[in-house]
C-alpha cells in the first residue's frame, strides 16, 4: 500500500478541491451513470468538478487531461479508455504533481504503476468477472456442444483484455465448449448488433453469446431476433454490467446472466481521496465487489438499476 509520504504527489486537507474527471465517452448508460455519480458526489465531497467527455477518442482524453492540468486541478480521476494510449496522460499528471486515481479501467501495469505513477486503481476484478460468467454458463447451458460467439469490448482496454482472459481460460478446459469467433463490438450496442449480424452468417449454429458488456448483449439480442433466432431459448446470452435493459432482458427470459460491474464510483472516489489527503495508506488496487444478476434476483434489483 502507498501513502502520499512515499513520494507520490502531496494532497493537503482542505474544504474544497478542484477535481478533474476526464470521462472517455458518453454513448451508453453505464458511462452516463458513472458521470452522474461524480456530479452527485461533488457537493458533499467539496469538489469543484471539471468534467470532460472525450467522445470515444483516446487522443482527446489525453488532451482533456492536459487542459485540466493547465487549469490547476488538485486531483485527477481518470477512467483510461485504453491501456497504452492513456499512459502519457498519467505521466503528465505525475510530472505536474497531481495525485491521480484511475477509475473503472486501468493502464498497462508494465509501464505505469500504482504507488509510483498514479496513486491507485479503483475498480472491479475483470478476470474474475469473465470467469464467473463462464462458470455460470457451464452450469446452466442445456445443450451438449457449446458454439460460442464472443463480443469483445474496446480493443486495448483493460476490461476487454481481462474479461476475455477470465472467460476463455475457463472454457479452454472444457472440450464441449468452442469459441468459434471473438470480435470487438467496442462496448457499444450498435456495433454489437452489427458484428453479431455478420458473425451469425458465418456461424449460424451459434448457441451461446458472451458479450463483454450489457450494451453489446442487447445489440446481439436484436440481431438474433432479426435473424429469427430465439435468445433465451435457442441461444444463451450472457454478459457483464447489470444495466436496467439487461435486467429487463433477464426478466423477459432473453438473457441468462449479467455479472455486476458498478458505475457508481463517486462516493468511493471521495472516500479514497480523503483518506489519501489524511495521510492514510491506500491499496494499489481498491477492489470493487460485484454481485451476480439472474432470474432469481433481477426483478428486485431493477428499480436501482441505470
Ligand atoms: O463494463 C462498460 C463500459 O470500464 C468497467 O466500460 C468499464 C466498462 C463497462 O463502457 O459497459
Amino acid at each position: 500500500s502507498v501513502a502520499q509520504a512515499d513520494g507520490l504527489p502531496p494532497l493537503e486537507q482542505k474544504d474544497t478541491y478542484t477535481v478533474g474527471f476526464a470521462q472517455m465517452e458518453s454513448n451508453n448508460p453505464w458511462r452516463i451513470a458513472e458521470t452522474k455519480s461524480f456530479h452527485d458526489t461533488a457537493e458533499s465531497c467539496g469538489w469543484n468538478l471539471i468534467a470532460t467527455d472525450a467522445a470515444g477518442s483516446a487522443a482527446k482524453q489525453v488532451a482533456d487531461v492536459d487542459s485540466m492540468i493547465a487549469q490547476g486541478i488538485d486531483v485527477l480521476f481518470l477512467p483510461p479508455r485504453e491501456e497504452k494510449p492513456l499512459i502519457p496522460a498519467v505521466m503528465k499528471a505525475r510530472a505536474a504533481g497531481i495525485p491521480t486515481f484511475l477509475i473503472d479501467r486501468s493502464v498497462d501495469p508494465a509501464v505505469a504503476k500504482p504507488g509510483e505513477h498514479f496513486v491507485s486503481f479503483l475498480g472491479s476484478d475483470f478476470i474474475d468477472q469473465g470467469r464467473r460468467v463462464a462458470e455460470w454458463t457451464l452450469e446452466n447451458f442445456e445443450g451438449e456442444q457449446g458454439i460460442i460467439v464472443e463480443l469483445e469490448g474496446t480493443t486495448g482496454s483493460s476490461p476487454a483484455n481481462d474479461r476475455r482472459k477470465g472467460f476463455d481460460d475457463v472454457m479452454a478446459q472444457h472440450d464441449n465448449m468452442t469459441i468459434v469467433a471473438s470480435q470487438t463490438g467496442d462496448f457499444a450496442r450498435d456495433m454489437g448488433r452489427q458484428v453479431m449480424e455478420t458473425l451469425l452468417q458465418a456461424h449460424p449454429d451459434v448457441n451461446i453469446v458472451y458479450a463483454h458488456n450489457d450494451e453489446m448483449a442487447i445489440g446481439a439480442i436484436q440481431a438474433l431476433e432479426l435473424a429469427g433466432r430465439k435468445p433465451g431459448e435457442d441461444v444463451l446470452v450472457v454478459s457483464i454490467d447489470g444495466t436496467r435493459d439487461a435486467l429487463q432482458a433477464i426478466i423477459d427470459g432473453k438473457m441468462g446472466v449479467t455479472v455486476e460491474s458498478s458505475p457508481f464510483f463517486g462516493p468511493l472516489a471521495c472516500e479514497v481521496m480523503n483518506k489519501y489527503a489524511a495521510g492514510e495508506t491506500i491499496e494499489p488496487w481498491v477492489q470493487v465487489q460485484d454481485r451476480i444478476f439472474t432470474v432469481d434476483n433481477a426483478a428486485e434489483n431493477i428499480d436501482a438499476a441505470y
